[in-house]
């Protein structure tokens, strides 16, 4: 299986992350990729090339041309208007306020984020485009008849909505990639998700719509981020409605437990039968994983990639999270290797 890979994603090295109540070092960190290169090259996996160039126009697909205007300048605004961190919002427009979008700054951070520690950095947006086109690379490969590919994307895209960057995200990197897929033909694609947390994100874009089917594995939102989405009772709106698939699940779930919802979600699959499969792949379903709680060992990933196999479908794997950064290149490498050893 070939990995696109850009060195880009290193433009994107924030120093703070808000977390319980301190400003502490990200656990969205370069060195993430390190491990995952590192097990890519130990393992044989394949071929790692570079993304290709691509104008704005499938990004714009899916993200408010506002935003993505936002996101290009946020980081020069921020640091004209005379502060010395980095940019967290403060203030957003929650129940009972207004939706438009303010002049200042401070006002559209708080706009176009969902959460407050993700920092916007300098070379945020550098590294989310380039992130981007690896998305697309891989979707281009599967078109030109690859039968699977990695997208080692960094910056993570599960969380980003159409206009809202938050949880480490700026762009949605898999719904780019749907959405490239569909525009190229396809009729259907599902996306079945098994970072630990929900991938909000990407269900609210589709959420309307039955040309993609999206599927979620995940820490349940009572007790994990992002809190409030991702419950079993959504299922879809309108023409969507029956094509959204959540299974929240508890603290300390472990692999067999976690196996039965992936097991459910394949059938749901199988039965969409769609052109093509894209895997949010985050790693931090992990048991040492430093911000979750699910209780995955590192042959379990093995074993569900090699599952995964099992439903026959041209498959892009996109990386989304997994914090225990020293065993995330094993854990992700061996849910692709076990694909393989699938087929
Ligand atoms: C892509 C991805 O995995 N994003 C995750 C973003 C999570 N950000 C908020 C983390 C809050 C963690 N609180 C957990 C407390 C553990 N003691
Ligand atoms: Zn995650």
């Amino acid at each position: 299986m070939k990995t696109i890979y850009s060195e880009d994603h290193k433009l994107r090295n924030a120093q703070t992350e808000l977390y319980g109540g301190q400003l502490i070092p990200p656990f969205e960190r370069p060195e993430r990729m390190d491990y995952v290169l590192k097990q890519i090259n130990a393992t044989g996996l394949g071929e790692i090339m570079k993304p290709e160039e691509f104008s704005m126009e499938p990004i714009l697909r899916i993200h408010d041309t506002r935003f993505v205007d936002f996101l290009q300048t946020c980081w020069d605004k921020w640091k004209k208007s005379g502060y010395v961190g980095e940019a967290i919002p403060t203030i957003q427009p929650v129940r009972g306020m207004q939706k438009r979008i303010p002049e200042h700054i401070e006002g559209q951070l708080g706009y176009f984020s969902l959460s407050a520690e993700t920092s916007v950095s300098a070379g945020t947006w550098e590294a989310a485009l380039a992130s981007a086109k690896v998305a697309l690379t891989a979707q281009k490969q599967i078109n030109e008849g690859e039968y699977s590919a990695f997208a080692l994307c960094r910056p993570p895209g599960h969380h980003a909505a159409t206009d809202m960057l938050g949880g480490y995200c700026f762009f949605n990197n898999a719904a780019i990639c749907a959405q490239a897929f569909l525009d190229q033909g396809a009729q259907r694609v599902a996306i079945l998700d098994v970072d630990f947390h929900h991938g909000n994100g990407t269900q609210s874009i589709f959420y309307e719509r039955q040309d993609v089917m999206y599927l979620s594995l995940h820490g349940d939102p009572q007790h994990a981020f992002p809190h409030f989405l991702g419950y079993s009772d959504e299922t879809g709106q309108y023409s969507g409605e029956g094509f959204n698939f959540n299974y929240p699940m508890p603290p300390n779930t472990t692999y067999s437990e976690w196996f039965k919802a992936l097991e459910d979600s394949c059938s749901k699959i199988k039965n969409y039968a769609p052109d093509t499969l894209i895997v949010s792949l985050g790693v931090d379903t992990y048991e040492e994983d430093p911000i979750s709680f699910f209780k995955l060992k590192s042959d379990d990933f093995q074993h569900y990639g090699r599952y995964l196999a099992t439903l026959g479908l041209p498959t892009v794997f996109l990386m989304e999270g997994g914090y225990a950064i020293e065993k995330i290149g094993l854990n992700t490498v061996n849910v692709l290797v076990g694909f393989e050893e699938g087929l």
